[in-house]
């Protein structure tokens, strides 16, 4: 048992992970406290039985989506090329959850889209009102209802690592199992009394599709801390903010009180939405306050 190979990790389960080499796959740990390892990462292996290994080497990533506060990192997965964003109208949504999303994706250099799944619910016609600014921002809204026809995404997906997130119980695992029959993930109906999904995916793990192509499933998210951006990469993270960045007074300006800035300028005639703007002045405040830890 002295070959190595050469893997990709398609599971995590705490400090064990699952790594997919050519010949099948391994249950994997790491050598001593070694973490920082994700779904989606490429690996090479040392074997010490039939099925299980030691993972001995991280090759270097394409990218990263992760989270994280001051006091802990979560890594969501690595190389992937899109990142789908999966909302739906009940239970009832967090825009501020969605926002976060997209700015991690964005920090991250990954290509995001908003999936609107349970269409055949009526409350969808509201919720749909209030994506379409950020399709007019360039995010691609791909709608439909996961139990009825998952054409509409199933186009998005051939031959891309793609990972759906989002809050529990918008129906990611429902997705994932209309695209990959085998895949049997467990889902549960959401708490009407609550108006909340069960959090019933409890990992993060990546299934092959069909027609080529991979989808990583992940579980559902109340919250989304971005304490590793910085001033630069939160404002770049905002595409609507994009083409006035250099017209504000100051070049150095925040965007948050400063005297003839171009971004708030753009806030007050509308041009930009005053909600995407408070979000970013959240982050902002944040960032400040993650500042005052080191
Ligand atoms: N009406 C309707 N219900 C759906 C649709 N898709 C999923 N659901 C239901 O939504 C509930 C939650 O679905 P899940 O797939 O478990 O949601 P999830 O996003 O994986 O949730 P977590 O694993 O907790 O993050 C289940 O009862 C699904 O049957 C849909 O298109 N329409
Ligand atoms: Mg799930
Ligand atoms: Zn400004």
């Amino acid at each position: 048992m002295t070959g190595r190979l050469a893997g990709r990790i398609v599971a995590v389960h705490g400090r064990h992970f699952l790594v997919e080499a050519a010949d099948g796959r391994y249950d994997c740990v790491t050598r001593g406290k070694k973490g920082g390892l994700a779904c989606g990462d490429r690996v090479e292996i040392k074997l010490t039985s039939l099925d299980a290994g030691v993972i001995e080497k991280n090759l270097p990533r394409d990218n990263l989506l992760y989270r994280s506060d001051s006091f802990h990192t979560k890594l969501l997965a690595a190389n992937v090329d899109q990142v789908f964003i999966v909302t739906a109208a009940v239970p009832t949504p967090d825009p501020g959850l969605l926002d976060r999303c997209l700015v991690a994706s964005e920090a991250a250099g990954i290509p995001a889209r908003i999936v609107v799944n349970k269409t055949d619910l009526p409350e969808t016609a509201a919720w749909l009102d209030k994506l379409a600014p950020y399709e007019a921002m360039g995010y691609p809204l791909i709608h439909l209802a996961a139990k009825q026809d998952i054409a509409p995404l199933a186009a998005w997906l051939a031959e891309k690592t793609s990972i759906l997130v989002g809050a529990s119980g918008v129906g990611k695992s429902t997705l994932i199992n209309s695209l990959v029959p085998e895949a049997e993930i467990a889902t549960r109906e959401v708490s009407e009394a609550l108006d909340t999904g069960k959090h019933t995916t409890t990992n993060t793990r990546l299934y092959h599709l069909p027609g080529g192509g991979a989808l990583i499933d992940s579980p559902g998210m109340q919250e989304f801390a971005l304490g590793h951006l910085n001033q630069d990469d939160l404002q770049a993270a905002f595409p609507e903010f994009r083409p006035l960045i250099g017209q504000c007074r100051f070049y150095n300006c925040r965007h948050l009180k400063e005297p003839n800035c171009a971004i708030l300028a753009a806030v007050e005639d509308g041009r930009i939405q005053r909600r995407r703007w408070r979000c970013y002045e959240t982050l902002c405040r944040e960032l400040d306050g993650a500042a005052k830890h080191y």
